[in-house]
């Protein structure tokens, strides 16, 4: 590196680390700690829970987001972000589940194809001081998961106040590629939070908040506010999740380099892609690898979010700081190919189907939900929306006409991304492979292909902008 790059890097950073996120609402100007300053933090790693048994316990509890300070919470075994569960394909799990909360809520296992009855259904609830025990097996391909609670009308908050971990599926085909692990294999879940002046977390939706999703100025990762990691001279595997409520990142790194996505929601790709920036967002996952053996001891790179096009979001922020500061021989070699995508024939689908979504601030009475609607429907769990047969394939053509994003999830199933027609006009990295949530821009059309697992009974599909999923953006769909 030039003496020139190091000065404009450093400069970039210095300039960088003064830009608060704008969260389109009114600049709290926070007092953190007098102290504090940004990517100086080091990221934690969040709790694990290995083996197929555990106990699951949530309740009120507290964190340290920004570091000599305590943050309110709602955790799962007083951890932020949630125990990490890690298993391996074919295994069954058992989760002893105790509601300490104060209110009723529920799990769901996002990604995962389990049986209705486990899947958390919104209006199944674990009510306060009861207790429940998760057991269905894994049957998905290895990748990474997560889960979180899926309560009507407290699904977001729950959320947004901590409940949600990684779920970490692993399997012998994505053993046999010897993937960066242990201390190179880095779980990183993206999320944005308001916090008051006493860094307590602020959840209380507007009207306008509603219409755009809730978004925080203060992005964190693993629970931490501006973190940094040391990293050596080496690859590294990122487990991406994006658990924020409604925030999009358009992931890239700050010297613009080259990283590789090699997963999806569901797994692995067929090959690795190489990309200078990828689109992750609410309830999306990213499996990369970034090779740092290029750089010398010292350099610091920040992971970002670039600019995008929306009304409501899209400014450049950091995420976080990746600090190079030992060197160590490489012992790992990208593959040139990495799984098997055996992909699905629209021409085999049994069925077609059409939705579209559309949001209108004077859809609904004040106060009241139904101003984002699918085929102008809001969520009724007494109706069934759509019927389908179990182990059938079916194609959906799902249409953005309203002016906000929407990422769309559908419970139980993954999904191959046929096409998307308007705005970006093309697939992006990670919709090479297996998703279960996929990005819809404003102006956007999306073609999905899959194939329903056997399970029976009443699943959900709906917006993962917990906000809109919240007004009502979910429908029924039952596999009979
Ligand atoms: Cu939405």
């Amino acid at each position: 590196m030039t003496f020139k790059n190091l000065l404009t890097q450093t400069l970039s950073a210095a300039i960088l680390i003064t830009v608060t996120v704008s969260s389109c609402k009114k600049k709290e100007d926070e007092k953190i700690e007098p102290s504090f300053q940004p990517f100086t933090t080091p990221l934690k790693r969040p709790a694990t829970v290995s083996g197929t048994s555990a106990t699951f316990t949530a309740s009120a509890s507290s964190s340290e987001v920004i570091p000599g300070t305590s943050t309110g919470f709602l955790a799962y075994n007083n951890s932020i972000p949630g125990p990490t569960i890690s298993i391996n394909s074919g295994q069954t799990l058992n989760i002893n589940f105790m509601n300490s909360l104060s209110e009723g809520t529920n799990i769901h296992w996002h990604g995962l194809e389990v049986p209705a009855d486990q899947d958390g259904f919104p209006t199944s609830r674990i009510s306060a001081g009861s207790n429940y025990n998760f057991s269905f097996p894994v049957n998905n391909r290895a990748s990474a998961y997560w889960y979180h609670p899926h309560p009507e009308g407290a699904t977001a908050s729950q959320v947004y106040k901590g409940m949600a971990g990684f779920f970490i599926v692993r399997d012998a085909e994505e053993a046999a590629l010897n993937l960066p692990s242990g201390d190179y294999e880095v779980p990183l879940v993206i999320q944005d939070k308001r916090l008051d002046n006493s860094n307590q977390l602020i959840y209380s939706p507007t009207t306008n908040d509603i219409m755009t999703g809730w978004l925080g100025d203060k992005i964190v990762v693993n629970g931490i506010y501006a973190p940094y990691l040391s990293v050596a001279t080496r690859f590294y595997r990122f487990r991406v999740l994006n658990g924020s409520n409604a925030r999009i990142y358009n992931l890239a790194l700050s010297n613009s380099a080259n990283f590789y996505v090699i997963g999806s929601d569901g797994g692995l790709l067929s090959a690795p892609v190489s990309t200078q920036s990828l689109m992750l967002s609410p309830g999306e996952r990213a499996d990369i690898l970034i090779n740092f053996s290029s750089y010398s001891v010292g350099t610091e790179i920040y992971l970002q979010s670039n600019s995008f096009t929306s009304m409501s979001q899209g400014n450049e922020f950091k995420i976080m700081k990746f600090k190079v500061d030992k060197s160590e021989a490489e012992t790992f070699s990208l593959p040139s190919s990495l799984s098997v995508i055996n992909s699905l024939s629209p021409a085999s689908a049994d069925t077609t189907r059409s939705f579209v979504l559309k949001a209108d601030p004077m859809g609904a009475m004040p106060g009241m939900s139904g101003m984002h609607t699918i085929n102008d429907k809001i969520f009724d769990e007494n109706r069934v929306d759509e019927f389908v047969q179990a182990g059938s394939t079916e194609v959906w053509e799902i249409e953005n006409t309203s002016d906000e994003p929407h990422p769309m999830h559908i419970h139980g199933v993954q999904f191959l991304v046929l096409q998307r027609t308007g705005g970006r006009n093309a697939l992006i990295p990670t919709e090479n492979g297996w998703k279960d949530t996929a990005l819809l821009m404003p102006g956007e059309k999306i073609r999905i292909i899959m194939k329903f697992p056997s399970y029976l009974g009443k699943f959900v599909f709906h917006c993962h902008n917990l906000e809109h999923e919240e007004d009502g953006m979910m429908l029924v769909f039952q596999a009979i």
